[in-house]
């Protein structure tokens, strides 16, 4: 991803929804039919990658300015860090990626929100047409970690219902400047009812899991049948998952 500042998606003509109210059938991510939000291409479509895909979800990074949104998406899609100056995002920005979900090709759209103050307006439009939401906070900054609670309850006033949240402790790699436990992110993501983990986009730690994990329980949803049991994020997490001090990629 560009760190040039820019308002909204990489060229408009690329955004695959840069007006928030186009439909989600015509936004061109090559849907045949939309169910719950859930787009299905009537037949394997292209993504702007050139990458073949099945289903497509779209995936918003939320949290305050400097939690690392930007690096962790950059992580994920690049796999590089970010090092260097702090630049802003300015309004939104968007990378797609195409992951293999149990045989299937899922295509994540994934929204990288401004978090600062004064482009909220701009992200709430974009909320609706999200299908999850990582929320991120700073464990080198208790501040980030307070505004939490707010964070949820903006979503909860302009995201769809069920739409899936996931709680991030990021920068999981520093220790010395760690002002927030672990088990503080734990406690709040349970107080909530939302799965957690720490991430560090510097050393890799979580990044690919935390979308894979999200990819993974918006296709059960979206493919599961009626008698089928629920996908279980969290446990799949906790499975799944390296605390700070180990190193997953
Ligand atoms: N040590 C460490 N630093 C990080 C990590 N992630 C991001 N940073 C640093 O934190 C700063 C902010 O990162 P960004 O990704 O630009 O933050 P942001 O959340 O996108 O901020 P806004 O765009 O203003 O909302 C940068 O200087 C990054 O290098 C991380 O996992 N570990
Ligand atoms: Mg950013």
């Amino acid at each position: 991803m560009s760190r040039k500042k820019n308002v909204k998606g990489k060229g408009s003509s690329k955004s695959p929804n840069a007006s928030p109210n186009k439909s989600k059938s015509g936004n061109g991510i090559g849907a045949a039919a939309t169910s719950n939000g859930v787009v299905y291409p009537s037949r394997p479509s292209l993504s702007n990658s050139g990458e073949f895909y099945d289903i497509a979800f779209k995936v918003m990074l939320v949290g305050d300015s400097g939690v690392g949104k930007t690096c962790l998406l950059v992580r994920f899609k690049d796999r590089a860090f970010l090092a260097g100056s702090f630049i802003s995002t300015v309004g939104i920005d968007f990378r797609n990626k195409v992951l293999n979900i149990d045989a299937l090709k899922v295509k994540l759209q994934i929204w990288d929100t401004a978090g600062q103050e004064r482009f909220r307006s701009v992200t709430h439009a974009y909320y609706r047409d999200a299908h999850a939401l990582l929320l991120l906070y700073d464990v080198t900054n208790k501040a980030s970690f307070d505004n939490i609670k707010a964070w949820l309850t903006e979503i909860h006033e302009y995201a769809q219902q069920d739409v899936v949240i996931m709680l991030l402790g990021n920068k999981a790699d520093v220790t010395h400047d760690r002002v927030v436990k672990r088990e503080e992110g734990e406690n709040l993501a349970k107080e909530f009812g939302v799965p957690f983990m720490e991430t560090s986009a510097k050393s890799g730690l979580n990044v690919e899991l935390s979308f894979t994990a999200v990819a993974k329980e918006l296709k059960h949803r979206s493919t599961k049948a009626p008698d089928e049991p629920k996908f279980q994020l969290q446990d799949y997490v906790n499975k799944e998952m390296k605390t700070a001090g180990c190193c997953r990629s």
